[in-house]
């Protein structure tokens, strides 16, 4: 049998890379020397560059083809900056994404301020085909580069009271034109249920076919539930709060009898205004059937045993 060096499970450049990097991290709350004491050796860091997607990747695990960058980057909901999804490029292109931070905290043991190009160094960058389902009709399927949001909210070590992850959209009028009136009450907010966020499917993305992410695709990071509505994924992360109360988000607030905060993909249950048996594959003439959890069942069901989903919509 082969011995397991221990440098081999955590190697020392990475060891150190590790080290200095909660040694640059604005600590909020807690004092440097806790959180590094605290901080467990794991699996954190594994390598510094994020691996380009392999040429031979042109099907997700159900066989549908993958959309190409020009559709992924020209089609956009991102209400920030316009409501017409052919134009969501154009107007968001000069949006800063550098530098960036993002905060982590709220009932968290280490809250943490962190810097984007240091989260992109600290995470393994992975390659992660998933199919997204917009509310309104239309999905794609995207080839995302990131890592799982457990990754970094193990690093944040949630307390015991921890039970939703709330996240913050940028709020800058400045750069995003429609902040300036108040249609949506801003900034854009997400939330999940805690054992939704930790689940291996939700990712924070970084970019898509081994690119970093374009600003309509909500550079620098985003989220990525795939078995939830589009809406859920929510773009340019500022802040990750972990909270003990259901999150209201955006559109729960615009519009509560339209969006709940489960919004899982579900073709028996309609939206007030339509029906979500079917959709629209953007490429694709005819339409496609809506699948339960947009296809990831076997993954996320047990999430859900104790729930009714038409109450819990
Ligand atoms: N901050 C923010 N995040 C957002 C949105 C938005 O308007 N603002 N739109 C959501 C919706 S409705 C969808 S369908 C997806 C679209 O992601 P894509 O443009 O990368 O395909 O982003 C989601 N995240
Ligand atoms: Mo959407």
């Amino acid at each position: 049998m082969k011995k397991i060096l221990s440098s081999e499970i955590t190697p020392e450049h990475l060891y150190l890379s590790r080290r200095e990097f909660i040694k640059n991290i604005s600590v909020i709350t807690s004092s440097l020397s806790v959180l590094s004491a605290c901080a467990p050796i794991s699996n954190l860091i594994r390598t510094k560059n994020p691996t380009k997607l392999s040429p031979d990747l042109k099907t997700d695990e159900l066989g549908n083809p993958l959309n190409t960058f020009e559709q992924i980057t020209n089609y956009n909901n991102y209400y920030e900056f316009f409501t017409n999804k052919e134009k969501v490029a154009e107007i968001s292109k000069d949006l800063v994404t550098d530098p960036w931070k993002v905060e982590v905290s709220g009932l968290v043991r280490n809250p943490m301020i962190v810097d984007i190009s240091k989260i992109k160094k600290l995470f393994e960058q992975k390659e992660n085909i998933y199919r997204l389902r917009c509310v309104e009709d239309w999905s794609m399927v995207i080839p995302w580069t990131g890592f799982p949001l457990k990754e970094l909210l193990d690093l944040a070590e949630p307390t015991s009271d921890a039970k939703y992850v709330r996240f913050l959209t940028l709020y800058d009028p400045e750069q995003m034109p429609a902040q300036k009136d108040n249609l949506f009450p801003w900034p854009y907010l997400e939330g999940l249920r805690l054992d939704e966020a930790m689940n291996d499917l939700t990712l924070l993305a970084t970019g898509i076919y081994g690119k970093q992410l374009l600003p309509q695709n909500g550079a620098p990071l985003r989220l990525v539930v795939p078995w939830k509505y589009g809406f859920k994924s929510i773009k340019s992360i500022v802040k990750i709060d972990l909270v003990k109360e259901m999150p209201i988000s955006l559109w729960m607030a615009v519009s509560p009898g339209e969006y709940g905060f489960y919004a899982n993909v579900n073709p028996e249950v309609s939206h007030p205004r339509w029906s979500q048996t079917t959709e629209r594959r953007i490429g694709e003439l005819e339409r496609r059937p809506t699948l339960m959890f947009n296809g990831y069942q076997t993954e996320v069901s047990y999430l859900y045993a104790n729930l009714d989903l038409n109450k819990n919509y």
